[in-house]
């Protein structure tokens, strides 16, 4: 069998609402993450480690800061043809909107993937963290002749919510798909048969088991122009549906991990996984690694801390505090007698000079980082905040909604958005 041309098409989120603040300046692909990394480098690495390496990125707004990233990191061999290609949300003769969903974001760069010769397009999601072959997907998309093939995981019945489900035959073509089903019994009668638990490699265990759709498809390039060639918005919600008994969809089943980081309280969540000490996720791994933007920065110093479960980006200085169960980004500042407990905090995007230092004094305002003796529990600082000395910020049960000084509290997590200030002694 001939090896097909791929393309890869990353969706890199609409508005990026259900991340909202951390998508205020920055489009949803451009959120940090784990650290050092780009929410982007997840896909784009996956691609690479399998061999993938023309890829477009579709997205809205706020593209600045995802433009520099992605041009300071993505370089290929001139020879090979490899390419990240950011294609925002444009006016033309046709249209004047935003993408209007998942399937009008593709069919409106159709036009951008018919100058690269390809066979199947490789359509993923934005906002997820695993890791996985696409060659796998690709190979068995080849063999079973299938005009679709979906990634799906077998997922617990108490976390399908918001996903898509199938049922499958026994050769994994797909007999029903029902996008993000509500009803108890829908889901219940989509569990997975004996005979497919039977077949899994690692078995699942405890509470019954769905098979959930990861918004990852392979299309072969004839079958994805087809069906798009109506008004529908969406693949999870029509194009999917709307294909099954017309052509021959297939499920591929993925068994590692995998989580949908697409909400400020499961991306909260992914980022702490990270400081256990076996995290689900493993950036510590040589033989796929997930590339990013290389800072040249020092490492970094720590002095008279107490440290447990914490990952600490380059650049970053840390005196006479407590952390517990973090993650810190590139350039953290954290200032003595200061106590942080399942905080995830971005980091700067540079140095302030002496200068620079003296005139915050001179003005009353917060250096760059965490002042001295803050409490802060259950937060999300994002990039270059600046918080005070004195300063307690804790969930603790208050109910989401705005704060004083721009501190939102959303799916029970306390954000400070990028470039935030929290005066000196301020108590939320
Ligand atoms: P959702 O993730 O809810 O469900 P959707 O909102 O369509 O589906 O998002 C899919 C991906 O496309 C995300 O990465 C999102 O950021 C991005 N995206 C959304 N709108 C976009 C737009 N206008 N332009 C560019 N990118 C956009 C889907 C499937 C489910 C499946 C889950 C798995 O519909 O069946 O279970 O993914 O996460
Ligand atoms: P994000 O994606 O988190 O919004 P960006 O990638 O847009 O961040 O910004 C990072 C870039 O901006 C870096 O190259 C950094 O050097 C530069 N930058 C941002 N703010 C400042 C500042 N106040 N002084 C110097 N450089 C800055």
């Amino acid at each position: 069998m001939a090896t097909p041309k791929v393309i890869s098409v990353i969706m890199g989120g609409g508005r990026g609402t259900r991340l909202y603040p951390l998508t205020m300046e920055r489009c949803k692909p451009a959120v940090p993450l784990a650290g050092k990394y780009r929410l982007v480098d997840i896909p784009i690495s996956n691609c690479i480690n399998s061999g993938l390496n023309r890829i477009f990125l579709l997205t809205q707004f706020h593209t600045a800061s995802l433009h520099r990233h992605v041009q300071a990191t993505y370089h290929f061999d001139p020879f090979g043809g490899g390419f990240v290609d950011i294609l925002s949300a444009e006016q033309t003769e046709k249209s004047v909107d935003w993408y209007q969903g998942t399937a009008d974001a593709v069919r409106r760069n159709l036009q951008h993937f018919r100058t690269f010769p390809h066979d199947l397009v490789l359509i993923l999601s934005g906002d997820q963290l695993y890791r996985m072959d696409f060659r796998k997907i690709i190979e068995q998309h080849m063999s079973t002749g299938a005009d679709v093939t979906i990634a799906a995981i077998p997922f617990p019945v108490s976390k399908v919510e918001g996903l898509g489900l199938t049922r499958v035959n026994d050769d994994l073509s797909i007999a029903q798909f029902v996008e993000k089903p509500k009803d108890p019994a829908v889901i219940n009668s989509l569990t997975l048969s004996a005979a497919l638990e039977a077949k899994l490699e690692q078995p699942v265990a405890g509470e019954k088991h769905c098979l959930a759709s990861m918004g990852i498809y392979v299309f072969n390039r004839t079958a994805l122009a087809e069906a798009l060639d109506n008004n529908m918005t969406d693949f999870g919600k029509e194009i999917i549906p709307g294909l099954l008994g017309k052509k021959k969809l297939f499920a591929h089943i993925f068994e590692g991990y995998w989580e949908d980081i697409g909400t400020v309280k499961a991306f909260f969540d992914a980022n702490l996984a990270l400081a256990q000490p076996l995290p689900p996720f493993n950036f510590f791994d040589a033989k796929d690694p997930i590339y990013t933007k290389d800072n040249y920065l020092p490492a970094s110093k720590i002095n008279n801390c107490a440290i447990d479960y914490v990952v600490i980006g380059d650049g970053s200085i840390i005196e006479d505090s407590t952390l517990k169960h973090c993650v810190l980004g590139i350039r953290s500042f954290v200032r003595e007698g200061t106590q942080l407990q399942d905080v995830v905090m971005m980091g700067s995007d540079f140095y302030e000079t002496p200068e620079q230092l003296e005139a915050n004094v001179e003005q009353g305002r917060p250096h760059l980082g965490l002042g001295k003796g803050c409490i802060i529990r259950g937060a999300i600082i994002d990039k270059n905040s600046r918080i005070g000395d004195g300063v307690t910020l804790t969930v603790d049960g208050k109910p989401d909604g705005t704060y004083p000084h721009g501190v939102i509290i959303r799916d029970g997590v306390l954000l400070v958005p990028k470039g935030g200030v929290v005066p000196n002694g301020t108590v939320i």
